[in-house]
């Protein structure tokens, strides 16, 4: 079992430096969105420490869980940098003990979105988005949204990271798409 200085210090052991601010940035954030909205803050900042985990793994690996352990072989057909957040959940489970659903979906689903995100959900991929050490165009908008609209700043998010894909000419995940459009009918 991990207490939370332990999970922090076997965490950051496995990223660069510049990822782990991101991270802490996301902790920050997420503790702050779930106070405002009425999340779970502890749970907020567990599933924000653990979210990119397995971000900096190696394809491979990420590839041999995915395989080995039966898990959304969906992702395999699509873009690398989805798998981290599939691997991260089960490795958070597997590795580091954490058992609540809610908090390991929140990291499942931190970079897709899903339909019918939870408030957790929610506040884990908006924090991931605007935390203070991003820059993107359209970031400080986000944050002056999400003072007030989750929904809306998050929809926000999932639009500018499907305008990027488009206009890079990527493959965009079906459950992106999906996520946003659950969104903007939630804001209606
Ligand atoms: O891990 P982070 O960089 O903090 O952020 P993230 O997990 O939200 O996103 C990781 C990457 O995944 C980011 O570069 C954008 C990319 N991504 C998100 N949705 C899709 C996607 N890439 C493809 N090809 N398709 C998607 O639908
Ligand atoms: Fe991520
Ligand atoms: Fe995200
Ligand atoms: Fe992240």
């Amino acid at each position: 079992e991990y207490n939370r200085e332990q999970l922090i210090e076997a965490v950051s052991a496995q990223m660069p430096e510049k990822r782990w601010t991101h991270t802490l940035g996301v902790m920050e954030t997420a503790v702050q969105l779930a106070r405002r909205y009425g999340a779970d803050p502890v749970k907020a900042d567990l599933a924000a420490i653990l979210h990119d985990v397995s971000k900096y793994w190696t394809i491979e690996k990420m590839r041999n869980i995915l395989v080995e352990h039966k898990l959304n072989d969906e992702l395999l057909l699509h873009d690398k940098q989805l798998w981290h957040a599939e691997v991260g959940a089960f490795t958070a489970r597997e590795v580091y003990g954490i058992t609540d659903p809610e908090i390991l979906d929140a990291i499942r689903y931190h970079t897709s979105g899903r339909v019918g995100m939870t408030l957790l959900d929610k506040v884990v991929c908006l924090a991931d988005y605007i935390e203070p050490g991003r820059d993107f165009p359209g970031v400080h908008n986000l944050r002056e949204l999400a003072q007030h609209s989750l929904e809306g700043a998050l929809a926000g998010g999932f639009d500018s990271t499907i305008s990027h894909l488009i206009a890079r000419k990527q493959i965009i995940y079906p459950l992106t798409v999906l996520s946003r459009n659950d969104l903007i009918k939630q804001l209606e």
